[in-house]
């Protein structure tokens, strides 16, 4: 009764592949490069997740490109109501939509872990799990990303060289820079008077708590 999935190099390998064809050349570049970013956080924060890291990385904007009309009919197909505001927020339904197809369109890889870290991967949640952190991270980091916001959040997170600290240091270190990138995509969403997910606010939230704990 072994229900966990096992997730080989030749799978990822295989899906890596598979992905090439079905989006375009820039947003396969940022999938792997958002694997390969994730497999590097992975390392220090989750070395046993590695497979389910890569997974998700890959697997997190298969959607992406799919129009408005597109996410909202795949939304209905699974039973999931739509609301008008998830029209004026066409950017974070892809996380839904992707999360919804992994298991019809990419069963070896439907492990609960990959499927809630694709799930939560643009708005982020409060109770993140480490997967979810990361791979919300990666997509943020990416080596193709080049917004000024993006290049200086992986500067801050590699610049503080958290290989070298302890493991107290590093988790600490993981929570202000998430904090950043929360702060960051909030203030942009607020510049274009974009609405800003709760989930978003209630993961800022959080962590900004656990910070004031800590230094308390
Ligand atoms: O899919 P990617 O471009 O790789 O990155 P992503 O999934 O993080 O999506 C980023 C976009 O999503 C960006 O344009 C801002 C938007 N976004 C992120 N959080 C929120 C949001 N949009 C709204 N309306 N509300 C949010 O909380
Ligand atoms: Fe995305
Ligand atoms: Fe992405």
């Amino acid at each position: 009764m072994n229900t966990e999935c096992k997730i080989t190099e030749q799978m990822l390998d295989a899906l890596r592949e598979e992905l090439r064809g079905t989006m375009s050349e820039k947003r396969y570049r940022h999938t792997v490069e958002v694997e390969r970013m994730a497999a590097r956080l992975g390392a220090l924060y989750a070395p046993d997740r590695l497979p389910i890291l890569r997974a998700a990385a890959l697997l997190h904007d298969i959607t992406k490109e799919f129009s408005l009309q597109t996410q909202l009919q795949i939304l209905q197909k699974f039973g999931i109501m739509t609301y008008y505001r998830d029209e004026i927020s066409p950017k974070t339904l892809h996380a839904r939509t992707a999360a919804l197809l992994i298991p019809e369109q990419y069963p070896a890889f439907a492990d609960p872990d990959v499927i809630e870290a694709v799930r939560w991967h643009t708005t982020g949640r409060e109770g993140m799990t480490i997967c979810e952190k990361l791979v919300y991270l990666a997509d943020y980091i990416d080596l193709s990303r080049i917004f000024p916001d993006c290049v200086e959040l992986r500067e801050m997170f590699w610049g503080a060289d958290p290989a070298s600290m302890d493991e107290r240091e590093r988790e600490a270190h993981l929570r202000t820079v998430l904090v950043s990138s929360f702060d960051r995509t909030i203030l942009a969403l607020l510049e274009e008077g974009a609405p800003v997910s709760p989930e978003t606010m209630l993961a800022r939230n959080e962590l900004v708590e656990q910070i004031h704990r800590s230094t308390r």
